[in-house]
């Protein structure tokens, strides 16, 4: 992708740190195309005829990562097809071609994969807060989620990759200076407003 057109910031944090949420708030200040791995990823679970559905299942339930080229692909047909249809969500502004690649990169493969294949990424955004609110928060979604991870014993399992294999990426991009950390413990438009201000910065 040409980078003149396209400006990609990475969303990292543990597994309930607010990610999700806190992209739905920024898409809407700056035009964002919001885009989940993790959606992404359930999406090709669930689509009839996919060669991948089983082995995506088996990971997510395991809190493994799914091999990169599978996501790294899904990544990249999503962000063409974003950049050439009008409308993948309220606020895209496709001549401004900004993405929010949230839940990406979680293993140093895929950060290295996507930086050279794909594009490189302007920031990363890092929501941290501790385990003891994320799995609050995840066990709270649970009732309602549907997500086949949304249990304690997957929960403790994405916590270990997570500090295993999520935070090197995230260590890796501060030594290139590209982290914003963003203590994501407080209330949601606490912390969507610090978030905003960050990316403000980024456009200014
Ligand atoms: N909530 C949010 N913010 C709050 C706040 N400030 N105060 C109080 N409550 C708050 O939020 C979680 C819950 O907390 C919600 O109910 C929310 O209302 C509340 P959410 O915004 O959904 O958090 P998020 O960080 O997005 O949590 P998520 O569960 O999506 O994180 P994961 O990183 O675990 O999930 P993801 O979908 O990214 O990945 C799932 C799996 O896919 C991975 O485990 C892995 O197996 C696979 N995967 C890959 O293999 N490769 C990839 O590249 C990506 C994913
Ligand atoms: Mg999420």
């Amino acid at each position: 992708f040409d980078h003149n057109k396209v400006t990609v910031l990475f969303v990292l944090g543990g597994p309930g740190a607010g990610k999700g949420t806190q992209c739905a708030n920024l898409v809407k200040d700056f035009d964002f195309c919001h885009l989940s791995a993790g959606d992404l990823l359930r999406a090709e679970q669930n689509r009839e005829g996919s060669e991948y559905g089983e082995m995506i299942r088996r990971y997510i339930r395991e809190g493994q990562i799914v091999p990169m080229e599978v996501t790294v692909k899904l990544l990249e047909n999503a962000m063409r097809a974003a950049l050439s249809e009008n409308r993948p969500g309220e606020g895209w502004a496709a001549g401004k071609g900004r993405f929010l690649v949230d839940g990406f990169p979680r293993k140093m493969d895929q950060a290295l994969k996507f930086d050279e294949d794909v594009c490189k990424s302007s920031l990363v955004l890092f929501f941290t807060t501790t385990e003891e609110e994320m799995l609050k928060r995840l066990l709270e979604r649970a009732k309602t989620s549907g997500r086949e991870d949304d249990n304690e014993e997957s929960i403790r399992k994405r916590f270990r990759v997570y500090k295993e294999q999520t935070m090197p990426v995230i260590e890796h991009y501060s030594k290139q200076g590209k982290v914003a950390t963003i203590d994501a413990t407080a209330s949601i438009e606490e912390v969507h407003e610090k978030a905003k201000a960050v990316v403000a910065q980024l456009f200014s």
